[in-house]
């Protein structure tokens, strides 16, 4: 009995479970399909990069004596969908009996492949995905009963699992979260070091044509690429961020700099989230750095936290709450998401800038995402699903069950506060404390309104006025709706007024009703 094994685009592990216990007579079958291109039109980096490694993945595993069926894009044949492409592979060899695949990371492709047994005649074994810290499982027995799912409280679960740096039973330096010492700015004079970009080969070249020539009209620049498309590149890049960039990443963590996208991040998301990594190896390079004094416990409690942590977090919490969690729309919020995300064209210097980066890079760094972009899509009210769209195309990392707390989330608190516990709402002054931005923008940081004003400062009064409904109950929000009482009413309706003329002005009012 011979068994056909699928690997997705987002598969490409060795240790992957669809993969264990292949016999020579097996078939592993990884196909490049326009579903998957085309579910949402992702950037032609990200296509780039997520062939390119599926092609030397597939290459990999040939060279280990496994039998791969490999369908391109352009092959004669190619049904252009995953269920298609096991059908055809399944006729083509009736030897092949049996079909055993890993779960997929979306929502939507388990949907489909959860009908695979009555769909093909073969036996259909879905295995679980085991390259996360925590099975889903697990986190829904953490999740069970619990009030609120506390980041903090999963991640102390998960040091203790996986024992990095723990010293017994107690967190290494006697403290969980070093939190609070990862908030500097760049001050000026800080050397960032220079990335380590890898030349692509043929394949990956061969791939950046068809790219070039098959997804044109997609968002994004193609070239320069320096991705690594194989294992051994994504360990060098791993290798690089912990000599190089390691040591400074905590204290710089939240830092904006224009120009810069990368600072001291590791870039490690995209190898991470397609398998060419794994978390428990990144981390525990992370640690031995610790321990060998190259860099210090904020830096590495930080970067091993938002692996442990944050990313198994929202693995846990998009498949405990899908398919409702994007269904909600706490908020409301139903403008059209603005033109400039697309163009990069706005006069606002920090929204301009990562753009920009996000446009050649298919990368921006968290605080980019969290609090330059998805800051103003929650201000402005944009609706949270042309905003998901947006993030689960425009960034080579970008996977629905990772994309979508994050923005649906953490950003854009469209989930009612299932992720934070108060909205990332902040104006003006945050941008300007964090980054250099605000000294080249066109607009004054320090005016709170007017044609000059930053728009960040009266569009935070503005989100805060229309959300009054919502939010002033929200004890985490005292501060700010006490503030917002003491102006008086002249204050505020200059506020809406500015709102009202900075939305007409980018198109994007007057706003689509829906019912709420
Ligand atoms: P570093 O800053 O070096 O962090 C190290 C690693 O920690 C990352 O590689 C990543 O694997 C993990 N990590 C850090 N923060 C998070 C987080 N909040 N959630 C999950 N993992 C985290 N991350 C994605 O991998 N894919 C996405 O599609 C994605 N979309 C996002 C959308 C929004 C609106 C926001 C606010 C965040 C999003 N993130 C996403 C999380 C985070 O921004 C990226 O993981 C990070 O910027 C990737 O860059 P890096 O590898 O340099 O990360
Ligand atoms: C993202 C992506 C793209 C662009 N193309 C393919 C593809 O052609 N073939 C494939 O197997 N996987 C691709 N992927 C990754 C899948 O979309 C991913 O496996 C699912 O979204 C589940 O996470």
């Amino acid at each position: 009995m011979a068994t056909l094994r699928l690997v997705l685009g987002d598969q490409l592990s060795e240790s992957l479970s669809a993969l264990e216990g292949t016999q020579p007579d097996d078939t592993v079958l990884m196909a490049e399909v326009a579903a998957e291109t085309g579910y949402v039109r992702h950037h032609k980096k990200k296509i780039a990069f997520i062939f390119a490694a599926m092609r030397h993945f597939a290459q990999r595993l040939e060279a280990r004596g496994l039998q791969v069926r490999y369908v391109r894009l352009d092959d004669p044949g190619n049904s252009q969908s995953l269920e298609g492409e096991v059908a055809r592979a399944l006729a083509a060899d009736p030897r092949l009996t049996r079909l055993v695949h890993t779960e997929p990371g979306e929502y939507r492709l388990m949907e489909i492949m959860k009908a695979w047994p009555e769909r093909f005649d073969v036996p259909v074994e879905m295995r679980p995905d085991t390259r996360f810290v925590a099975s889903r499982e697990r986190f829904a027995r953490w999740a069970d009963g619990k009030k609120r799912l506390t980041m903090e409280y999963f991640y102390r679960e998960m040091r203790r699992k996986t024992g990095l740096l723990m010293d017994g039973k107690e967190p290494i330096g006697g403290q969980w979260n070093f939190d609070a010492e990862n908030r500097k700015a760049l001050p000026a004079g800080v050397t960032i070091p220079q990335r380590d970009w890898i030349e692509p080969d043929t394949i990956t070249q061969e791939v950046m044509a068809l790219v070039a020539d098959r997804f044109a009209d997609h968002f994004g620049d193609l070239e320069p690429f320096g991705y690594a498309v194989t294992r051994e590149d994504a360990l060098r890049h791993l290798k690089w961020f912990i000599t190089h960039a390691l040591p400074d990443f905590g204290d710089y963590q939240d830092a904006l700099k224009a120009g810069d996208g990368f600072l001291f991040h590791s870039v490690l998301s995209l190898y991470l989230n397609v398998g060419l990594l794994e978390p428990l190896e990144v981390c525990e390079a992370a640690e031995a750095s610790y321990h060998e004094g190259d860099a210090p416990l904020n830096a590495v409690e930080g970067f091993i936290r938002q692996i442990i942590g944050w990313r198994e977090y929202v693995r846990g919490i998009y498949w405990h709450f899908m398919p409702d969690y994007l269904e909600r729309n706490a908020l409301n919020a139903t403008r059209p998401l603005p033109d400039f995300y697309w163009t990069g064209e706005t006069d606002m210097a920090c929204l301009a800038d990562v753009i920009t980066t996000t446009r050649k890079h298919a990368y921006a760094h968290h605080i980019q995402r969290l609090m330059v972009t998805g800051n103003f899509a929650l201000l402005a009210g944009i609706d949270p699903a042309e905003v998901n769209e947006w993030y689960l195309l425009v960034y080579a990392d970008a996977f629905e069950w990772v994309e979508a707390p994050n923005t649906h989330g953490m950003a854009l608190y469209a989930d009612g506060g299932i992720m934070a516990t108060k909205p990332y709402a902040a104006s003006g002054a945050y941008i300007n404390r964090m980054s250099d931005h605000c000294k080249d923008c066109r607009y004054s940081v320090s005016a709170k309104n007017g044609e000059k004003a930053c728009p960040f400062n009266y569009l935070y009064w503005n989100f805060m006025i229309e959300n009054e409904g919502r939010l002033r109950g929200n004890q985490r929000l005292g501060h700010a709706y006490r503030n917002l009482d003491r102006f008086d009413d002249a204050r505020r309706t200059e506020i809406l007024a500015d709102a009202q003329r900075f939305f007409e002005g980018i198109g994007i009012e007057p706003v689509r009703r829906k019912a709420s």
